[in-house]
């Protein structure tokens, strides 16, 4: 069978990633493009406090540096961008994400929701990684942590042509080779394609890569290159508390707020409910994961 006529679930099987296109409906394109230069500025200006900064790679992202890499949460009823929310929750979207977890609509969790977007002062890349398991554990440990990532599916929705993201295919559910180890060190490489099997993941505007997010993968960020890319994951409840860590550890507390559940609501009065209920699969699990003063005990999966 040609990787043309696979399923889009088998191919993201296969090789850990897949690209679908014209999964934004035409009536958001405008807003949300409109929304993402919004948010973008906002972010620059220092006017949102939830950013990926250049210089740090992986949450927490604290620090004094004004250059950012990224926008978190997009869903923030605090941005003021329910857009954002609305085309998360799409139908479409939805139904490729049931297709690719192979689950049903009511096992489907919210989970993050950010923005990409070139540096403005200096270029920044990401080293090596698989999101949530560390270089550091061994073999054995690293076949287990890969069964648990099918529990949840990443993608990345390019607004304007992106070819940041590299990824070595297959490498989502297999061991790293000692030569892929190696080169899996703390900076990020000078060429990316030096790894063995790395390939670039190149998206036109509209396209969407959905990824394995332990497939092996870095990114570079040319500062001269303008770059808007919507970053999100959705889970499958099924993946219990093996999702936590890698979600909650994004400080989320803010989608327990009544404002949160305000504004979900109002997006949700032709929708039967369905981003209400996505979220409240998410808070369960926060809740279930919480320390017993209601605290995040679970750590972040990567240092750096
Ligand atoms: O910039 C990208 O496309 C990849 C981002 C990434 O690897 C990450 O957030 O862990």
């Amino acid at each position: 069978m040609s990787l043309e006529s696979e399923s889009i679930k088998a191919q993201l099987e296969s090789v850990g990633y897949v690209v679908v296109p014209d999964l934004i409906p035409p009536h958001l394109d405008l807003p949300l493009n409109e929304a993402c230069l919004r948010a973008a500025e906002r972010t620059r200006i220092g006017n949102w406090p939830h950013r990926r900064i250049v210089g740090k790679q992986f949450p927490p992202f604290e620090g004094d540096e004004t250059d950012v890499w990224g926008v978190q949460h997009l869903m923030h009823p605090e941005l003021g961008e329910p857009v954002f929310a609305e085309w998360y929750g799409s139908q479409r979207l939805r139904e490729v994400c049931c297709e690719l977890l192979d689950c049903q609509p009511e096992n489907l969790q919210m989970e993050l929701f950010n923005l990409l977007v070139n540096p403005s002062q200096k270029p920044f890349a990401l080293r090596w990684h698989r999101d949530d398991i560390p270089t550091s554990v061994d073999r054995t440990e690293e076949l287990a942590r890969l069964e648990i990532s099918s529990f949840g599916v990443q993608w990345n929705t390019a607004l304007l042509p992106d070819s940041s993201l590299y990824v070595v295919p297959g490498t989502h559910k297999v061991a790293l080779t000692p030569p892929q180890r190696a080169l899996c060190t703390p900076f990020a490489p000078k060429n990316p394609l030096d790894m063995p099997g790395a390939i670039k993941v190149s998206l036109q505007p509209g396209e969407t890569v959905f990824y394995n997010n332990n497939i092996l993968h870095c990114a570079t960020y040319d500062n001269s290159i303008p770059r808007m890319t919507l970053h999100a994951c959705m889970g499958d409840t099924r993946g219990g508390e093996n999702r936590a860590r890698n979600i909650l550890q994004h400080d989320l507390r803010w989608i327990k707020t009544p404002h949160m559940a305000r504004m979900l609501e109002v997006l949700d009065q032709k929708d039967g409910g369905i981003r209400s209920q996505m979220v409240q699969r998410l808070i369960q699990l926060a809740d279930a994961t919480a320390g017993e003063d209601g605290s995040r005990s679970l750590g972040y999966s990567l240092e750096g």
